[in-house]
């Protein structure tokens, strides 16, 4: 009898072996920062409300929370982190070549952006929308006066883009003075180099709080575009963008649960709600896909509390603030009527 050989069975061996090579040459993106001891996380310039620098040169901001919150799921430590300040128009390059494990720095999440640059947005952590701000003196009070302005604005951002849609659609003839660094951006609108300036109108609030007269300034009522902000990480290695988004999810979830810094340890011991223990690691394999602790949502919540918790420190009326109001925003939990939302984790 002849012996034929199976190929099927070849072919399938082939494809296995194949993949073997793959899979033991090419190192998860968890694998790395687990090897490396920490995350790197890419943020902006120092700028108040997202990512700042306090006197002892410690990042603090709701972007520098989302990498601290990363840093405990993975390591039950959010210190176990380098924050990388780059440049708005270097951002998405560093974070493809691998300087970065993610990026966390006011990035809006747009299809060009998350389909040609071989990045993923995870989801959003803050909604934003564009605007402009004048000098109260200028006697400007709508942006559709703004014929023939002159408009400080940052390079390589969509509010670059969106100036130019809404000059063309209001046939406003507005000329962009566009800058690389946003300080430099400022201080030119300071100097009276430009009429208005333009950007997100959180990055704004929290810019104009540092001008050194803040009440000579106003934001514009119209809002020009969506922004909505997210962190990204590098296409290609799901689990590694299930961690960084299901932190999120996790910070919004507790918010929804009511699990804050402070009860957190009373929660995980003593709450009777089996959404609250499975989410907490007291019961279930939640962890289990994502490659991490039991407990690494009770990590983050340890850590740095739950959404709202941040949300309250860094953009509401907390000390380091820039009292952007959430109730009734977009940024309000789906149960107030807002957008952030946590699918369910279980
Ligand atoms: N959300 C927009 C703008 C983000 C942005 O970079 N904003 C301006 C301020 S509106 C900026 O220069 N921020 C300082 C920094 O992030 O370094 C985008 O993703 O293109």
């Amino acid at each position: 009898m002849k012996i034929r050989p199976n190929f099927a069975l070849l072919a399938a061996a082939a494809v296995m072996t194949l993949s073997g090579v793959t899979a033991a040459s090419a190192q998860s993106t968890l694998e790395t920062v687990k090897e490396r001891g920490n995350l790197r996380c890419q943020v902006g310039q120092p700028s108040p409300g997202y990512y700042n620098l306090d006197s002892d040169g410690n990042w603090y901001g709701l972007d520098v929370s989302i990498c601290q919150a990363v840093a405990a799921a993975i390591f039950g430590d959010p210190t176990k982190l380098e924050i990388q300040s780059v440049s708005t128009q270097a951002r998405f390059t560093a974070l493809a070549n691998g300087e970065s494990d993610m990026l966390s720095r006011t990035a809006t999440w747009t299809l060009t952006r998350d389909s040609q640059l071989g990045l993923d947005f995870v989801t959003p952590n803050f909604y934003d929308g564009q605007g402009f701000t004048v000098r109260k003196d200028s006697g400007i009070t709508s942006a559709l006066q703004l014929k023939g302005a002159k408009v400080c604005v940052s390079t390589g951002t969509t509010t670059e883009l969106n100036l130019t849609d809404f000059s063309r659609v209001h046939d406003l003839n507005i000329s962009a003075v566009t800058f690389e660094d946003y300080n430099v951006r400022d201080d030119t609108y300071l100097k009276g180099g430009c009429d208005a300036v333009t950007g997100d109108k959180s990055s704004m609030a929290g810019n104009i709080s540092a001008f050194p007269v803040p009440e000579d300034h106003m934001i514009l009522p119209e809002t020009l575009s969506k922004e909505p902000l997210a962190p990204a990480v590098r296409q290609g290695d799901s689990q590694w963008s299930d961690i960084v988004r299901w932190t999120v999810f996790a910070l919004i979830n507790a918010e929804e649960l009511g699990i804050t810094q402070a009860n957190v340890d009373d929660m995980r011991a003593n709450s009777k709600d089996p959404n609250v223990l499975r989410m907490l690691g007291a019961e279930g394999n939640l962890n289990e896909g994502l490659g991490l602790e039991k407990d690494w949502a009770y990590n983050i919540i340890k850590a740095v509390g739950n959404y709202g918790e941040i949300y309250e420190k860094y953009m509401g009326d907390g000390e380091l603030g820039i009292g952007i109001a959430r109730e009734g925003s977009l940024n309000a939990l789906w149960t107030n009527g807002g957008l952030m939302y946590s699918p369910p984790m279980r």
